[in-house]
This record gives structure tokens, C-alpha cells and sequence, in this order.
């Protein structure tokens, strides 16, 4: 802990954005005003290692920001849901007492229950926070008692997660540390620089001992430029890519046999399989876009490697390559990888996913599915994928025995924004039959259909307890500062709720400090040790995972590690590549002929940070810019500067052109790119969201952003920004 002058304290709290890094984070407090003065990495947490990114080095200009919201309010009779100008929002509200807005909430609910049944209610979350409790806890409980539909939060990594299970039977992977030792590391569909900076110094400390990056991204992100060699493959093609890499491997046995007989199931046959021509490095070029050279040596150097002296192959995979039609297949077959070639059994070895479910919370007893039953439904309600809101919104219910959604609770979410096609979502958000109630730090897209909006607290401003996606170390998060407001956590909310709603359990009656004690209860091997109290003394404490005779933890490098239920890797069924409908390659449309990359911003997360003025500087390169290949744009006449319109069935956007020639191009030709932002923010009112489709992914019901054709033309006669 660093030295504290007199009248400030220093409170560790967990940066609970949705980043794989979950930052330990040392803020300042002053004692007499309870103002947080700074914010700082943990020096002492081992992944943090005392710097935080960007964004949140900058975070008090979020939590003090004079827009943060601070009041429930009330839409005002008679205003029409939807877009409001940033900044005025607070003109369409009035202001209420939590008092009011709580007995409003819990009146109509019932009434919407009553009349509709209580699966007409629709609970609506994703990751705005990431802590155990903020994520889901009471909420969950309050949906459950209430007999609400359940939402399945497909939106991020359903697919690539249910790839993990269906291959290794957890979602466990090489801490991020052990990428230090690796001799080859391999960035398959990730943006470490831009959304995983924590990897970062890990892989620079293995390329000063001598290890190659290589990145297998569409888009030359900052990661890419910073590569030995950028694959810049077609995208969802990295099924055909993995199968041409196994070929090789087969070809030149570079596989590990006796680690493949001892651990895993099915290696025969996919030997056979890879070793078809049509597999062959020669066949994936054309589609992959990746020449036969390229291929050739990204297999060798991955099956060679860890046998030259330096460490062994590395793969942080991450879920760009599954936010595609072809998604759940290309994470479950690069997963598959390091089981050829036996690199889990070396450290430094192995691949990245996510870690998540290493962390062996609870989540029963926190969610307490049981209390359906004792809802008016009496049975588990039904489940709605959250990619399709736009459907729920607007078409079901169509159909006689379908329930309609009446009510809509959004929180941790900014639907309207970063929901697929969404067009069709906002159509829904502007129903007047619907009864919309938003909680949130800021006014959103989201909050401008809302007919109340309720204030919540950062996480500053509440306790929790994390694990991480990026890493294996359990932090607690103390609370450092007071709501700002009137704001509540999501906890408060739904336990005050569920009160208000006549919910005599005592599980309405727990706090943060009972819902942690609860979510750590378990008897799992790699919490032993680990307590709420342990945790509150010393922060953060790495899992207590099994290790070998040389005290090293390396998942999956035995057979005891798989939760498969063959109880090894899994290799079957075989991965087949099947070309994405939406793809050049691919038989849904000849109309639109290039594919387009909604990506993520490197400063925002999500649309979290949007509304913030040092945040929109660090991202003014990119803001309202279509990226694309001198060649794609000759062939339309556009200029660089040139307002152009974008557009496919479902929606168009108009943004400026942002030209590359060869060598500054940040995509191929065919493939155009633009970024998430926040609808009111952007040109026409409509984010790149308006064109992305509401189509899941081929298994995990994941959604597939990057999945999308567009056709884009000059917008005639208008001036650019
Ligand atoms: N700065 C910042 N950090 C973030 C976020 C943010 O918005 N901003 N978001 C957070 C969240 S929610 C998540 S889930 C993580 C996600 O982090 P990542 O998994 O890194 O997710 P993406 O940025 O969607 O995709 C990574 C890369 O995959 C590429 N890609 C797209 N299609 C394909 C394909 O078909 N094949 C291959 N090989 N690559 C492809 C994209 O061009 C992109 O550069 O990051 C988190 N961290
Ligand atoms: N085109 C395109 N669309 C995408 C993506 C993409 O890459 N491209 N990425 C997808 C992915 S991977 C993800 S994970 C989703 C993310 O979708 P979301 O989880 O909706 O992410 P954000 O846009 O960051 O919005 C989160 C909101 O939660 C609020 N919030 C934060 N903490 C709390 C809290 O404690 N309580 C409450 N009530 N609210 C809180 C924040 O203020 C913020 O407005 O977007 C998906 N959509
Ligand atoms: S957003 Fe990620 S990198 Fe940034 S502070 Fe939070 S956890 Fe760390
Ligand atoms: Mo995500």
C-alpha cells in the first residue's frame, strides 16, 4: 500500500468493467470530504502490476461527471419515447422519490403480471458490471420470485464458451502470466493492445527472450501492427485456417501422440479429416485470403515450437472469431489445437479463452433459481435469447399462445445501442404499450424510451466480490466513496423491489456482505483457503489450483483436468468448415458484396465511455469513419472525406470514408469497418447496430456481429464532417 498523507485513505476497489483484465485499483480517498482523488493500478496485484488502461486511468471524470445520474425520474406525460439530445435528456423526466419510483415499479409490474401473466415481463442485463453481486445476484432472485421470463445472456461469448465446455468441459486456460514463457504466441480473433492491454507486458517479456507474435485478425488492430507477421484472414473463415494448420501438423507429425492417446478422444478420425485435400493449405489460401507460404509457416512455427529450446506455443484466442455464423466452431477448433501438439504440458504452453469458470462461485445459492416455483408461474418461465430483443419487441406474441413482452427492467445494459439490428429494437423500445424502466449511471439510447430511469452507482460506490475472464486471482472490491446521489446498487434495487412487491423471503434481506459469504460458500478445491475474510485482509489471492512436482499449475497438461464427460479432450465431432450465409463466400445475398467489421472501440468499453469528453478525443480517428481498402472505394468513386452511405435490408447508416492504401490499410479489400458508438452520437442517429442481424451463431446462440454484408455508396451532394 502506498504511503497515505493524514486526511486520505487508500480503499482497493476492482475495476467491474467487462474487460478479461478485472484491474485491482487503489483509490484515494479524501476523509474529510470523501471525495476519491485518484485512482492507480495495484503494484502488488500480479497481472495489474500498477497501471490501469487508458480509459479508466481516467475513470474519476466518469464517476464526477457532471451528467452522471443522480435522481429516479419519470418520463413527463405526453413526451414520445425515443432520442433525446445528449446532455438535455433531464428535460423529458421529472424527478421522483426512490419512494414513488419503487411503489410506480411494483404497481404496474403487477398490473402487466396480472393482465398478461408474468412472463410478459422481460428482465434485460448484460455486463456493465462484472462483479459477482452487480452481475447477478438479487436481480436474478427478484426475476425468478417474480415469475419474469429468463434472458439468456448470449450477446459476448455464449458460443465460444459452450466451445470450451464442449471440448474441455470447463472454461479454464493458461494464466495470463505463463504467456511470459511462451516461445510462440499466437493472437487468434483478439485485440490484446486495445481490449486485453494486462497480456500485453506478459508477451512482450516472451519476445524480448526471443518469442514470435502472430495475429490472425481482418482488421490490422494496433495488436497487428505490432506482430511479426499479421494474418489478415477473410473473415469467419478461421474453421478452413485451423483445419489447413492441423493439416500440416498430421503432415509432417508435429503432433504430440502420446499425449493425444493419453488425453483426449477422437484423434484418429481427425487426423483423417484434416488430412483430406480439400483441407490442405493449398485449398484454404483462396478462401482464407492467407497464402499457402503463410499457413505453411504459422503450422510449423505452432507445431515446432517448445521443441527448439525456447518455450512452447501459446494461443490467446479470443471472441472475435466467435461473434460470427461459423463462430461456435472456429473457438471450439482452435481450442482444439494445443491438444495436438501437447503444449499444455509445458508452461507458457497451452491457450486462453476465458477463465471464468476456474473461479467456482456459488451462483445457485445467488440466483436461486428455486424461487420459480414460487412464483404465480409455478414452473421455470420461458427463456429468450437476448440477440433476438428485436423480434421479442416487436413479433412475438403474434401468434395466439404466445406471451407478449409488456414490460421491459434494463440495467447493466445499453440495449438500444449494442443489441443486434437494431432497428428493429428500437422499434419495440418505442412501443407505448411497453413499460420501459431503465437503471443506469448516465442517460443512454437506452434511458430515452425509458418511462422511469433509476440512478446507479459505480464501483466505487459499492462492495463486491470478482473473479476475472483474463486471470486467476479472487478480489474483493470495498466500497470507497458514497453513492453519489441517490444512486443504488443493483442489489439495493432489486432487494427493495422485491419488498416492495410483497416478497416475504428472507433471501430479499441479504447485503453485499451476506450475497459474497454466500457466492464463496463451496466446498471446490480451488477456493480451499480462500475466505470472504482472507479476501478482505488481503485482497486479491490467487485460485488454489493443482499443481505439479515443480509446484508449476499447467491446466489440461494431464489427464485430470478435463470435465469433459468422456473425462478427456474432446475432438469430436469433427469440425467441419461451413461458410457463413452472410460472407462473400456465402449464399445469402449477392447484394451487398462486403463484409463489415461493427468493432469495438480501443477507448470505450462498449458504449460505456462514449458520453465522455477525454475518452471521445482518445477515439477522434475513428469517430463516424467507414474504414476501407483504396480498392473498394476507386471502384465507387469515393474519396477519401467523402460522406458515404452504408447500408443492407436492415438498415443503412451515412458515415465519412477513412481511405487506406496498401500499407496503411487497416482492412483487405472486400471488408469495410466501422465502430460501435452511441446512436445519438452518431451521424444519422443510427450506429453501426442498424445493419447487424439478429441471426445466431451455429451453436451457443451467440450473436454475429461480425457476420454482416453491406453495400456502400458516396452520398451525393453532402459535405463531409
Ligand atoms: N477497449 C476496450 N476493451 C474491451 C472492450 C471494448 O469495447 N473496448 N470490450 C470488452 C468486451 S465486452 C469483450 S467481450 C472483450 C472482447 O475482446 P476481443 O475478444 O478481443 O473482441 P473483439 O474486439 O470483438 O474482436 C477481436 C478481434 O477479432 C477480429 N475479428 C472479427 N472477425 C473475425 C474473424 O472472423 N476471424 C478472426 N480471426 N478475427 C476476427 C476483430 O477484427 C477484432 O480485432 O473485450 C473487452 N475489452
Ligand atoms: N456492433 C457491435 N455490437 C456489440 C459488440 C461489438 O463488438 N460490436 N459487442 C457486444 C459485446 S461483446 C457485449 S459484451 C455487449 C455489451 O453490451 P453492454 O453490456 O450493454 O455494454 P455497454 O455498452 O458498456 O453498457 C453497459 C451499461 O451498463 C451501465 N452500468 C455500469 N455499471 C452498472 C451498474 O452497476 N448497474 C447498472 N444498473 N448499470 C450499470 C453503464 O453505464 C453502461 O451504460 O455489446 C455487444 N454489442
Ligand atoms: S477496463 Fe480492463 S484494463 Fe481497464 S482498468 Fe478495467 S479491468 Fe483494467
Ligand atoms: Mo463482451
Amino acid at each position: 500500500m502506498p504511503v497515505t498523507a493524514l486526511n486520505t485513505k487508500v480503499v482497493h476497489a476492482v475495476c467491474t468493467h467487462d474487460c478479461p483484465d478485472s484491474c485491482g485499483v487503489l483509490v484515494t480517498v479524501d476523509k474529510l470530504t470523501g471525495r476519491a482523488t485518484k485512482v492507480q493500478g495495484d503494484p502488488a496485484h500480479p497481472v495489474t502490476r500498477g497501471f490501469l488502461c487508458g480509459k479508466v486511468a481516467r475513470y474519476l471524470d466518469r464517476v464526477y461527471s457532471p451528467e452522471r445520474l443522480l435522481y429516479p425520474m419519470r418520463r413527463k406525460p405526453g413526451v414520445p419515447k425515443g432520442p433525446l439530445p445528449q446532455g438535455r435528456e433531464a428535460e423529458a423526466f421529472e424527478r421522483i422519490s426512490w419512494d414513488e419510483a419503487l411503489g410506480l415499479i411494483a404497481h404496474r409490474l403487477q398490473a402487466i403480471a396480472n393482465e398478461f401473466g408474468s412472463e410478459s415481463i422481460l428482465p434485460y442485463s448484460y455486463a456493465g458490471t462484472i462483479g459477482q453481486l452487480g452481475y447477478g445476484s438479487m436481480d436474478r432472485r427478484f426475476f425468478h420470485r417474480l415469475g419474469a421470463s429468463q434472458l439468456d445472456r448470449t450477446i459476448c461469448s455464449s458460443a465460444g464458451g459452450e466451445a470450451l465446455l464442449r471440448v474441455y468441459g470447463v472454461k479454464l486456460g493458461t494464466p495470463p502470466q505463463d504467456f511470459a514463457y511462451a516461445g510462440l504466441i499466437v493472437v487468434w480473433g483478439g485485440n490484446v493492445h486495445g481490449n486485453n492491454i494486462h497480456l500485453w507486458p506478459f508477451i512482450e517479456e516472451a519476445r524480448r527472450k526471443g518469442a514470435k507474435l502472430i495475429v490472425i485478425d481482418p482488421y490490422k488492430t494496433r495488436t497487428a501492427a505490432l506482430a511479426d507477421e499479421h494474418l489478415a484472414i477473410n473473415p469467419g473463415t478461421d474453421v478452413l485456417l485451423a483445419l489447413a494448420v492441423m493439416h500440416v501438423i498430421f503432415r509432417d507429425g508435429l503432433e504430440d501422440v502420446a499425449y493425444l492417446r493419453e488425453c483426449t478422444t477422437g484423434w484418429e478420425e481427425l487426423r483423417t479429416h484434416a488430412l483430406r485435400e480439400e483441407h490442405s493449405p493449398a485449398r484454404a489460401e483462396g478462401i482464407t485470403g492467407i497464402a499457402v507460404e503463410a499457413i505453411e509457416r504459422l503450422a510449423t512455427a505452432y507445431g515446432r515450437a517448445g521443441s527448439d529450446g525456447r518455450g512452447p506455443a501459446a494461443i490467446r484466442l479470443n471472441y472475435g472469431i466467435q461473434r460470427g455464423e461459423a463462430g461456435g466452431t472456429a473457438a471450439r477448433i482452435v481450442a482444439m489445437l494445443p491438444l495436438l501438439t501437447g503444449s499444455w504440458k509445458q508452461r507458457g504452453g497451452g491457450m486462453q479463452l476465458s477463465t471464468s469458470g476456474s473461479f467456482p462461485w456459488n451462483t445457485a445459492k445467488l440466483h436461486m433459481p428455486e424461487l420459480m416455483k414460487a412464483s404465480p408461474l409455478g414452473r421455470a418461465a420461458r427463456v429468450i435469447n437476448m440477440n433476438t430483443l428485436g423480434h421479442a419487441l416487436t413479433e412475438l406474441g403474434n401468434a395466439a399462445d404466445e406471451v407478449p413482452v409488456k414490460a421491459l427492467f434494463v440495467y447493466n445494459c445499453n440495449a438500444a445501442a449494442v443489441a443486434p439490428d437494431s432497428n428493429r429494437v428500437l422499434e419495440g423500445l418505442r412501443r407505448d404499450d411497453l413499460f420501459t424502466v431503465v437503471h443506469e449511471q448516465f442517460f443512454t439510447d437506452t434511458t430515452d424510451y425509458a418511462d422511469v430511469v433509476l440512478p446507479a452507482t459505480t464501483f466505487l460506490e459499492a462492495k463486491d466480490v470478482m473473479g476475472a475472464y483474463g486471470h486467476l486471482i479472487a478480489q474483493i472490491s470495498e466500497q470507497a466513496i458514497a453513492p453519489l446521489g441517490e444512486a443504488r446498487s443493483n442489489v439495493e434495487l432489486f432487494s427493495e423491489l422485491g419488498r416492495r412487491m410483497g416478497f416475504t423471503e428472507a433471501a430479499f434481506n441479504d447485503d453485499a456482505d451476506a450475497l459474497i459469504a454466500q457466492t464463496m460458500d463451496t466446498p471446490h478445491p480451488f477456493f480451499a483457503g480462500i475466505t470472504k475474510e482472507r479476501l478482505e485482509r488481503e485482497k486479491h489471492i490467487p485460485l488454489t489450483l493443482p499443481v505439479n512436482a515443480a509446484g508449476e499449475a499447467l491446466p489440461f497438461s494431464d489427464a485430470s483436468w478435463f470435465r469433459t464427460a468422456s473425462g478427456k479432450g474432446e475432438l469430436l465431432p469433427l469440425p467441419e468448415f461451413v461458410m457463413p450465409a452472410e460472407s462473400r463466400g456465402g449464399t445469402a445475398s449477392r447484394k451487398f458484396p462486403l463484409e463489415f467489421l461493427p468493432r469495438k472501440a480501443d477507448n470505450y468499453m462498449n458504449t460505456t465511455f462514449a458520453n465522455i469528453p477525454v475518452h471521445q478525443q482518445m477515439e477522434r480517428r475513428t469517430e463516424g469513419m467507414l474504414e476501407m481498402h483504396a480498392t473498394d472505394a476507386a471502384a465507387r468513386g469515393i474519396a477519401n472525406g467523402d460522406a458515404v452511405s452504408i447500408w443492407n435490408d436492415r438498415g443503412r447508416i451515412t458515415l465519412t470514408a477513412l481511405i487506406g492504401t496498401n500499407g496503411d490499410a487497416k482492412v483487405a479489400a472486400g471488408v469495410v469497418a466501422a465502430r460501435l458508438d452511441w446512436q445519438k452520437l452518431a451521424r444519422d442517429g443510427n450506429n453501426v447496430n442498424a445493419l447487424t442481424s439478429q441471426a445466431l451463431t451455429d451453436f451457443g446462440g451467440g450473436a454475429t456481429f461480425y457476420s454482416t454484408l453491406v453495400e456502400v455508396k458516396k452520398v451525393a451532394g453532402v459535405a463531409a464532417d
